[in-house]
């Protein structure tokens, strides 16, 4: 399988996040992606593969120009108001509020254009986020070119960004820039099938009305964790795309058992919608050792998730998300590549 590897990842480096009044060491971090190109480069998977630069108009197909403006020019207006460090934001126009005058504040903006607090925005956040969709684009041009599947190494993940918010970790929304440019190439259906520990809020907005891309989300259950606010199971489109969304919301510690059950009735459901592609926002946060999240899925869940989507038998396109046991993280996305090529 060939990798499209987001080699400016690194740029986007925060050393601490926001998290319940305190600064943390930072979850979402370069070391994970180096140990992924370790593990793939040892495995000897395949050829590792640079981005071709697809340029602005994909991802503005997907998100808002007023964000991707404000986003591309962030650091340098932080840095020109004096800002120190990484920038978050602490305000937000929540019910009551009006987004729609945008602010002449930096502050005010910042709020307006993410979802929380928890996502420290870099000096290189904008570059490391537009070549990992760059990557994507790239990795998409292998399959319909007639790959069997392609895989993408990239961070920061994309999956909880909405078409005008960063969010947890996030800020361009790869698996929705992928499926709407391969729609834009002519498929009329595509699948994305979302097994990170978090439901991918940003993907689903993207789609919820329209029938040609099907959303599928195994996660844990926004009651108790994040995003919360979107991934319950009775979310199932609406308008044109009303039964093509499909959430399987799990309690936190769910057995392996309840999740590939969740897995069987995802696929069902995709196979039904007989998609010409399938993107998978691949997290493997569901992993027992993940220091953030609750599932229990280890080398051998990670194989058999793997065999199950080459059994599938759509062509695929692998997207990096979450995954923060770091020195694990290599290991159990090979698992899923190696299962799904065996
Ligand atoms: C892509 C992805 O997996 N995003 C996840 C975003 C999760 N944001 C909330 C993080 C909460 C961190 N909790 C730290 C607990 C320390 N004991
Ligand atoms: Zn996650």
């Amino acid at each position: 399988m060939k990798t499209v590897y987001n080699d400016r990842h690194g740029q986007h480096a925060a050393r601490h996040e926001f998290f319940r009044g305190q600064l943390v060491p930072a979850f979402e971090i370069p070391a994970r992606a180096y140990y992924v190109l370790q593990a793939l480069q040892a495995a000897e998977l395949g050829p590792i593969l640079p981005p071709e630069d697809h340029g602005l108009a994909p991802l503005a197909r997907v998100h808002s120009a007023a964000y991707l403006d404000f986003l591309s020019g962030a650091w340098a207006e932080w840095q020109g108001l004096g800002g120190e460090g990484d920038a978050f934001p602490a305000v937000w126009p929540v019910r009551t509020l009006r987004a729609d005058v945008l602010p002449r504040s930096f502050a005010a903006r910042l709020g307006l254009y993410s979802m929380d607090s928890g996502t420290p925005l870099t000096a290189g956040a904008w570059p490391a986020a537009y070549w990992g969709a760059q990557c994507s684009l790239t990795a998409l041009d292998l399959v319909l070119a007639g790959e069997r599947s392609a895989y993408v190494l990239t961070r920061p993940p994309g999956h909880h960004a909405g078409a005008d918010f960063f969010g947890g970790y996030c800020f361009v929304n790869n698996a929705a820039v992928a499926a709407q440019a391969a729609l834009d190439r002519g498929l009329k259906r595509v699948a994305i099938l979302d097994v990170d520990y978090h439901h991918g809020n940003g993907t689903q907005a993207c789609f919820y009305e329209r029938a040609d891309v099907f959303f599928a989300s195994i996660h844990g259950d926004p009651l108790t964790e994040y995003p919360f606010f979107l991934g319950h199971a009775d979310e199932t489109g609406a308008g044109a795309g009303l039964g093509f969304n499909a959430n399987f919301p799990l309690p936190a510690g769910a057995s392996n058992e309840a999740w590939f059950a969740c897995l069987d009735a995802a696929l069902a459901r995709l196979q039904a919608y007989a998609p010409e592609l399938l993107i998978v926002s691949l997290g493997v946060d569901t992993y027992g050792g993940d220091p953030i999240s609750h599932f229990q899925l280890d080398r051998p869940e990670f194989s058999l998730l793997g065999q199950r989507i080459r059994r599938f038998g759509a062509p695929t396109l692998w997207l990096q998300e979450g995954g923060y046991a770091t020195e694990a993280i290599g290991h159990n996305v090979l698992a899923v590549l190696r299962g799904f090529e065996s």
